[in-house]
């Protein structure tokens, strides 16, 4: 009796289970989620390359006379060029124009990405739509692109080509929610919130099919999609939507958090920071900090505010350690070029990652208390743990819970003094070491990192 009833509950199920197959057969079931595997290139490659380039790079931040910040129109308080358009209040058909003359003769795709890699960076992210709806690519969804330019190229094919070439994972920015030009989306926070019925045909109109677009064109392996702690109309149900367009189209496609700054979800592969800021915490979840050399994203001839090429790896080291990666932007010129401070600086990081990079391509945090000025992240090579401490202010004695079993210099091998001490206690047995470092050190401004070996 039990046979039969366990013989009809199989068939019940094989039953079920055929028809569910049937119907993912008619309409491919996909999950919303990858595997988190596929996000663990991501979680070691630590540093990429943002690139903030569009119509409103030709602007330079001024517009007849006036340069941003302008404190004298309403809304002209900000450094960001690439919201030229809206804020010195340059009249839409005059910027759409623009397009007009868009002409990068300097673009050379290999070089960026050459430089790029050079910088230590392992992956690139191209605006491929900012908020002014400007396509950057071949777009059949919209006039509104490269192709309608004196250019009259495919600068996305072009950087994806290099990128391929090169072995550079490469993704792309798609402002999904602020369109500045196409009927629907949205617009600046001081201007009446567009209709949501309106917005919807932006949605399925504009927004969906390009996303889809780039997907299937350029099989990116990563998506960056913008809002931040504002209202916003992207509903759970948009943001799902998106998602599943995006799983249906690839299955290596990376999505971030701002896809719904607040509420993200579950489904989304890595958390994105406030612009430029650097949590004091480990975060487990993949995640970046999206970040300026200058204030400005896009190109602003004016924008003097260069930080030193010190000054971020200081940023990059601080998220190696809290397990996160720092996403550097480049605005470039208008003509393709990139700009010569920021190639300085990315050359002078580089040639510190050359030496010290095996402190930062995949290593992990490691959960210790450290003094200020101080990181640490941790590896496991060959079978043996190491810790990797970067010193980035001069100190003579440094303390920490480790079984130090001995510290080198990473970049040149100099032996650095560690006494370690085994404390017992109730709970058990632990280790303080007590590293003397040689002032010489010092007498090289850049971080230096110690390379520890552990039990
Ligand atoms: O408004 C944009 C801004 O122009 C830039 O693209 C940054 C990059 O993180 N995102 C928005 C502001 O957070």
């Amino acid at each position: 009796m039990n046979k039969v009833i366990c013989g009809l509950m199989l068939c019940l199920s094989l039953g079920v289970a055929t028809a569910q197959k049937d119907k993912c057969l008619a309409k491919p079931c996909k999950s919303l989620s990858l595997p988190a595997e596929k996000a663990e290139w991501f979680r070691e490659a630590k540093f990429g390359m943002f690139l903030h380039w569009g119509l409103y790079s030709m602007l330079e931040g001024s517009y007849k006379g006036r340069t941003l910040p302008d404190t004298t129109l309403r809304y002209g308080k900000s450094w960001y060029a690439e919201w030229i358009q809206p804020r010195l209040e340059v009249p839409m058909d005059e910027y759409k124009a623009l397009a007009k003359s868009f002409n990068p003769i300097k673009y050379n795709a290999e070089a960026w990405v050459r430089e790029a890699k050079n910088a230590g960076m392992r992956y690139i992210v191209l605006t491929s739509k900012h908020h002014d709806g400007f396509a950057l690519w071949d777009s059949a969804v919209s006039d509104f692109d490269v192709m309608n330019t004196p250019y009259k190229k495919d600068v996305i094919d072009e950087l994806v080509k290099a990128c391929k070439k090169y072995g550079m994972k490469y993704g792309f920015y798609y402002s999904h929610w602020q369109d500045w030009t196409f009927e629907g989306g949205a617009r600046p926070h001081w201007e009446p919130k567009v209709d949501d019925k309106l917005f919807e045909k932006y949605w399925q109109e504009k927004a969906l099919p390009q996303v889809k677009e780039l997907l299937v064109k350029y099989d990116p392996d990563l998506l960056w999609f913008d809002t931040w702690n504002e209202e916003t109309h992207i509903t759970e149900k948009r943001r799902d939507e998106l998602i599943a367009l995006i799983r249906a189209n690839s299955d290596k496609c990376l999505i971030n958090g701002r896809i719904c700054f607040t509420n993200p979800g579950e489904n989304i592969d890595f958390l994105e920071m406030f612009d430029n800021d650097y949590p004091k915490e480990i975060i487990n979840k993949p995640w970046q900090t999206p970040a300026t050399m200058q204030h400005s994203w896009g190109y602003h001839a004016k924008d003097y505010n260069w930080k030193s090429a010190d000054e971020m790896l200081r940023y990059l080291v601080n998220n190696t350690s809290k397990g996160g990666n720092y996403l550097l932007n480049i605005g470039p010129k208008a003509d393709g070029s990139l700009p010569l401070p920021a190639v300085r600086r990315l050359r002078e990081m580089g040639a510190w990652l050359m030496a010290n990079g095996e402190a930062v391509y995949g290593a992990k945090p490691l959960d210790i208390e450290t003094p200020e000025g101080v990181y640490v992240t941790y590896k496991v090579i060959d079978g043996k743990s190491y810790a990797y401490i970067f010193l980035t202010k001069p100190i003579e004695f440094l303390g920490f819970h480790l079984n130090a079993r001995k510290a080198v210099v990473l970049e040149t091998g100099q032996p650095i003094p560690v006494e370690t001490v085994k404390l017992i206690f109730e709970r058990g047995e632990e280790y303080e070491a007590v590293f003397t470092i040689p002032a010489d050190l010092f007498r090289d401004s850049s971080i230096q990192v110690l390379k520890v070996q552990l039990n």
